[in-house]
């Protein structure tokens, strides 16, 4: 075993948009990071600037990534002990594998348990087993279900209205335990509407932002469902990673849930309109039929975020909109 100062943190969905974005902070503040990732929905060009420096992967100057293809609902541990047999143990993980669509948990609930539920309980197991000291995971305002106060509070009643929103709180829940009786510390964050570069746009259940901003670059039309008088609080995904990171690295916020979002929210037809200005003005905007069990509103209360990460989300609307137009 080599011992080295650098933390060492494995990230599931690694490869994925958010964690992509969460490996290139990592690096950037001195981690030494390996990503577990069953590239169903991540892509190896996502961590291609990294080019897999570590020790499992192609040598690097500066060895800061590997790159291990394992489905985490499956079990880490295989995976993981040659990495840890070259490095030592884990530090802290970041848990964001996950199957992502609400729509599809509905029509697939017990796949939906398998990856999203048991994902987050084979993480914490390794955790216990081997004396991870921290795991962050990524849970969704999809906990909430429908609520009537808004900004939404963390300690509003949960209802959630798919497989997805009660896997993820089902997750939290087992987060919960696993600190308060095996001394893992733990933190949740619900993140609201994500955006940013590296988001795809292939799937109709992708972010709204990525099917927009990848229709207007092409002067294409956009479709609103429903009169696009319903809100999202958009966050940006350089500012998530930074909350995710931060919770990764610091040693507070144990036991806790909190909403990641920027506390401000806009009607999707404002959304829309915005996207064709910054683009240039040429794609038309039509209205189809709204999407059943569609939530009104939502926007986050972040001011636990504030209080026990120091997180506030920075990035103005039209400044992350041309960031994900120019894409990185
Ligand atoms: C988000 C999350 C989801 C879950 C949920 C919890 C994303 C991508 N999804 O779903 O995982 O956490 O929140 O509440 O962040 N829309 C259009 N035209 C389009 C596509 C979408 O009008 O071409 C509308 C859509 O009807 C909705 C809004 O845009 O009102 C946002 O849609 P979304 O799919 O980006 O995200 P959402 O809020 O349904």
């Amino acid at each position: 075993m080599t011992s080295s100062s650098r933390p060492l943190v494995a990230v599931t969905g690694g490869a994925g948009f958010i964690g992509s974005h969460t490996v290139d902070l990592l690096i950037a503040r001195g981690c030494r990071v390996v990503v577990l990732d069953d590239f169903s929905t991540g892509k190896r060009a996502n961590l291609a600037r990294w080019a897999d420096s570590g020790r499992f992967g192609l040598a690097g100057a500066e060895p800061s990534l590997d790159v291990l293809t394992v489905d985490v609902s499956h079990g880490v541990f295989a995976a993981l002990a040659p990495v840890t047999a070259a490095y030592g143990a884990i530090e802290r993980i970041v848990h964001l594998a996950a199957q992502v669509s609400v729509v599809h948990s509905i029509a697939n609930p017990l796949t939906d348990l398998r990856v999203n539920y048991g994902g987050t309980l084979q993480v914490l197991e390794y955790a216990r087993a081997t004396g991870v000291k921290k795991v962050v995971f990524a849970s969704s305002a999809a906990v909430y279900g429908d609520v009537t106060a808004f900004p939404v509070d963390e300690d509003v009643a949960c209802h959630p209205l798919s497989p997805y929103g009660a896997h993820k709180l089902a997750s939290e829940h087992a987060l919960h335990y696993y600190s308060a009786v095996h001394g893992v510390q733990t933190t949740a964050l619900r993140f609201f509407n994500v955006y940013g570069p590296r988001q795809d746009p292939s799937s109709p259940y992708s972010g709204v932002i990525s099917i927009f901003a990848d229709r207007a670059a092409g002067g294409r039309e956009l479709t609103i469902f429903g009169d696009g008088e319903q809100s999202r609080d958009f966050v940006y995904v350089g500012d998530v990673v930074r909350a995710v990171v931060g919770a990764a690295l610091g040693d507070g916020a144990d036991r806790a849930s909190i909403n990641v979002g920027t506390g401000t929210e806009i009607t999707v037809k404002e959304l829309a309109q915005t996207i064709v200005d910054v683009t240039g003005g040429t794609s038309t905007i039509r209205h189809a039929e709204a999407r059943p069990g569609e939530i009104l509103r939502s926007v986050a209360r972040v001011e636990r975020a504030e209080r026990l990460l120091g997180f506030r989300a920075e990035t103005r609307l039209r400044d992350g909109l041309a960031a994900t137009l120019q894409g990185a």
